[in-house]
């Protein structure tokens, strides 16, 4: 644990806020239903296939009073795919670069959100219609902090009301309406969604526009699903109003991760009428839609800010007014006004306000195109390396990158005492 002190001074010296946001507490108390749409990205918000709008509810949001829509988000994660994604948002640290955190760390100690929730009196719990050890789930939510998993078991899943891999869902929405009416309140409930998976299936009937046609069935077929789960998200608005669970919730929707890969990008271009996707359009596409809808609220807006999935925990406690101040995150508060500068991503990339840094390359985050640097030759390294506007940042991001697999691979979380926190 002989590292812990030289993180925790990173942590207060360029991650942590020295004051609360303006929305401090504005969701205190209310129950929190967070949905984790699958395979969601950006692009298709406000853009149209075939002359069709792709997600006319989810457009609807973004503007609607009760919303706030983050339009430059970022996903973070890598090889663990949507277990990274959780551990993101459950943690605020990174995923590993290489296999999932999910199985190669399912047993270390955590101070996860559902954790400090538990303090406050919530109670956690995944909806999630799959397999429970599927990215070794049932392990890790126990080192979470998550009281209950509803898996598969706790739906009726039959042939028909199935598709791709497993309950579709509108059916699964349906059907966990009735588990969350039985919960203790407050509660922090995820919903993790499962129809639009790779590889994109769906029924004639259940596709309400027609696909998109390219030399990628992949990237066609993704249209159709992407309105499914848009669908099914609105579906579940009006069943939550319902059953009268909706005026004490706030409701988190979160893009997991990409999925339309890189090898779709002859398609991808094509479809966004552009003559390539560069190593920048790339890096842009990591973009996944992220709301806040805050029922009541009437402040809600489009936030263009540089934004990604570790700012979710920070977010989300300071939302529900709860002070977080002995742990160690590398997120903000999204709200707040003193946030560190850029994302990281787990390559290594970053994007800050200006810049865009991918593969060694700096670009104009506006014009998309390289700034020029200067060529140095460093002492300690034979070749040539250029020196950018970049260079001051990604040395940063390499460096909260490692500080965060050290608390991993370290499981130096035992080490810290947390007030309140029973061992
Ligand atoms: C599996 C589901 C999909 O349970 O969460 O996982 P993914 O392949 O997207 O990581
Ligand atoms: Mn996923």
């Amino acid at each position: 644990g002989n590292e812990i002190p030289e993180i925790k001074k990173y942590v207060e010296n360029n991650v942590k806020d020295d004051q609360k946001s303006e929305m401090f507490g504005v969701a205190e108390n209310k129950n929190v239903v967070f949905i984790n749409a699958e395979s969601l990205q950006s692009f298709v918000i406000n853009n149209e296939v075939n002359g069709e709008e792709v997600t006319p509810f989810l457009n609807s949001l973004t503007e609607d009073k009760d919303t706030y829509y983050f339009e430059n988000f970022y996903h973070q994660t890598e090889q663990g795919k949507t277990s990274d994604s959780e551990f993101l948002i459950e943690n605020s640290l990174y995923p590993l670069s290489r296999g999932a955190v999910f199985f190669t760390h399912g047993q270390n100690e955590y101070n996860a959100m559902p954790e400090i929730l538990g303090q406050e009196g919530y109670t956690s719990n995944v909806f999630h219609a799959n397999n429970k050890s599927f990215w070794n789930r049932d392990q890790m939510y126990e080192s979470l902090g998550i009281d209950a998993f509803y898996g598969k078991e706790a739906y009726e899943v039959t042939d028909d009301n199935s598709v791709g891999w497993g309950l579709k869902d509108k059916p699964f929405f349906e059907q966990s309406i009735e588990h969350i009416k039985t919960l203790k309140e407050p509660y922090y409930s995820k919903f993790i969604t499962l129809t639009n998976h790779f590889p994109f299936e769906l029924t004639d009937q259940d596709k309400s526009i027609e696909s998109y046609d390219s030399n990628s069935t992949t990237l066609n077929n993704f249209f159709p699903t992407v309105r499914y789960m848009d669908e099914s998200i609105e579906q579940f608005f009006e069943q939550l109003k319902a059953a009268g669970l909706y005026e004490d919730s706030i409701i988190i929707i979160m893009g997991d991760h990409y999925g339309i890969s890189a090898n779709h990008n002859k398609a991808m271009s094509q479809y966004l009428g552009k003559e390539e996707i560069t190593p920048f359009d790339h890096v842009q596409l990591q973009r996944v839609p992220f709301f806040i809808h805050i029922p009541g609220h009437g402040k809600g807006e489009v936030r263009s800010e540089v934004s990604g999935q570790i700012d979710v925990k920070p977010t989300m406690l300071s939302l529900l007014g709860i002070e977080n101040e002995d742990d160690i995150y590398f997120g903000n508060d999204l709200f707040s006004n003193e946030r560190k500068d850029y994302i990281a991503l787990r390559n290594g990339d970053f994007i800050n306000e200006d810049f865009v840094y991918t593969s060694g390359i700096c670009y104009d985050r506006q014009t998309g195109e390289p700034v020029e640097g200067e060529s140095e030759v460093s002492l300690d390294v034979s070749i040539d390396e250029e020196v950018t506007a970049c260079t001051p940042i990604a040395d940063k991001v390499d460096r909260e990158l490692a500080y965060s697999d050290d608390m991993i691979y370290g499981d130096l979380f035992r080490f810290i005492e947390f007030e309140d926190k029973e061992k």
